[in-house]
């Protein structure tokens, strides 16, 4: 084991029998490091996933650290009663000393899941019956935690999906231009602001606050192996209050395109309408009842806002010098904002089309539920 971390040393902090095994880097997430553990516990090995969190990131971990513990302890009560409880919802492992992460020396905070086995992961959408499970597991994470009982949850990150204020860092990054890459990205600042007309509209709606998970990329959603089921959402870091749409936006953004996010052939990005589809149609099977009329008409709004978002954080990290995306290449940022904004082109040329499709199945077509099976 020549890993970056020393795993086992944190691994005897927490609340495990057995000798580990081995212990992999596992997953490609842009921001906490995962390592995939394994335990021989009286001759069966069994797998944990172990994360230490990034603080520069996330300022508070023991903040977040509690989000995590209550939003756990609650779905997993709400799916007590279900088929497969154990995997329908992350289940921490607690440290020894009783608290849901360990701080090592070095001050990283350290958290364990219970592995989720037979399910995995997706960079790329493949099929529209994958999109329809992923909004549905999405839809009814945010119905479930709507129950979730006061106080409110922290804001791990404040004005995460504060679109304006996204596009003012990008303003900022640009003036300074501290690594002289505002000419190698000069059509991309200014796709960037063109549309900064877009940035307030969510805000200026009035939408109801919500608890919501705001990082529902694809690859944060475990799809079973047998069932094709959206079984478990995971990645719960940004857990905390915010509208819907900010959910249902960057499903949008992460499940229309067939495309990976950092694609450098640029005729591969594109918003596919059968997708979209099944995207509408998975998250109001679980999440329509309780969506106000006016957030389901943002619906197709909400995926070109945050698709432009995430683009704009992108070419923000590009210009800033690569400080908070993990990159595996050079111009890797500037990569994954480019596949953004033409996706960003591609939702608006479809926009009105969009909005039509919204407009049959949530206020006039048949129940949602009837249309659902298929899509499968
Ligand atoms: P990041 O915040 O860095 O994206 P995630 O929490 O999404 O980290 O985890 C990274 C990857 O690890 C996921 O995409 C998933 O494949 C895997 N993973 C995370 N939690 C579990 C779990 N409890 N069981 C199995 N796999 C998991
Ligand atoms: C990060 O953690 P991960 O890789 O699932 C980011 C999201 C971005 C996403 C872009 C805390 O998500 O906001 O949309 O990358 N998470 C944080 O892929 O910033
Ligand atoms: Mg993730």
């Amino acid at each position: 084991m020549n890993l970056k971390h020393d795993v086992r040393a944190v691994a005897r902090q927490f609340q495990i029998c057995g000798e580990i095994r081995s212990a992999e880097p596992y997953g490609s997430g842009h921001i906490n490091d995962t390592y995939c553990v394994v335990f021989d516990q009286a001759g069966t090995c069994v797998r944990y996933i172990f994360q230490r969190i990034n603080h520069l990131v996330f300022k508070n971990p023991v903040a977040l650290m509690e989000n995590i513990a209550r939003v756990t302890r609650h779905l997993g009560g709400e799916f007590a009663g279900a088929g497969d409880a154990s995997r329908r919802s992350l289940t921490l492992v607690f440290a020894r000393d009783g608290n849901p992460s360990y701080q090592d020396a070095a001050g990283n905070h350290w958290r364990v899941y219970l592995f989720i086995e037979q399910a995995r992961t997706y960079d790329a959408v493949e099929s529209p019956g994958q999109a329809f499970e992923a909004a549905k597991a999405f839809g009814l994470f945010q119905k479930v935690l709507a129950n979730l009982p006061a106080p409110r949850l922290h804001d791990t990150i404040p004005d995460f999906h504060h679109t304006p204020k996204r596009f003012l860092a990008l303003e900022r990054a640009v003036a300074a231009d501290a690594f002289n890459r505002a000419l190698l990205a000069k059509p991309e600042i200014e796709f960037a602001q063109q549309h900064e007309s877009i940035t307030s509209v969510l805000l200026d709606a009035n939408l109801p606050e919500r608890v919501t998970h705001n990082d529902t990329k694809f690859n944060n959603v475990m799809l079973d192996d047998t069932t094709g089921e959206g079984i478990c959402v995971i990645d719960l870091d940004t857990v905390m209050p915010g509208l819907a749409l900010y959910d249902f936006g960057d499903m949008v953004r992460t499940t229309t395109s067939p495309a990976k996010e950092d694609e450098r052939d640029l005729s591969k990005v594109k918003m596919q309408f059968p997708m979209f589809e099944a995207l509408v149609r998975g998250y109001l099977s679980t999440a329509g009842s309780f969506l106000t009329k006016e957030e389901k008409q943002l619906l197709a709004f909400s995926g070109k806002l945050i698709t432009f978002e995430i683009g704009l954080r992108f070419l923000t990290d590009y210009l800033n010098g690569d400080t908070y995306f993990k990159v595996h290449r050079d111009g890797h940022n500037l990569d994954r904002c480019r596949t953004q904004f033409k996706l960003v082109e591609s939702i608006e040329n479809q926009e009105e089309s969009m909005n039509e499709l919204i407009e049959s199945i949530a206020f006039s077509g048949p129940p949602v539920t009837e249309l659902a099976e298929e899509l499968r």
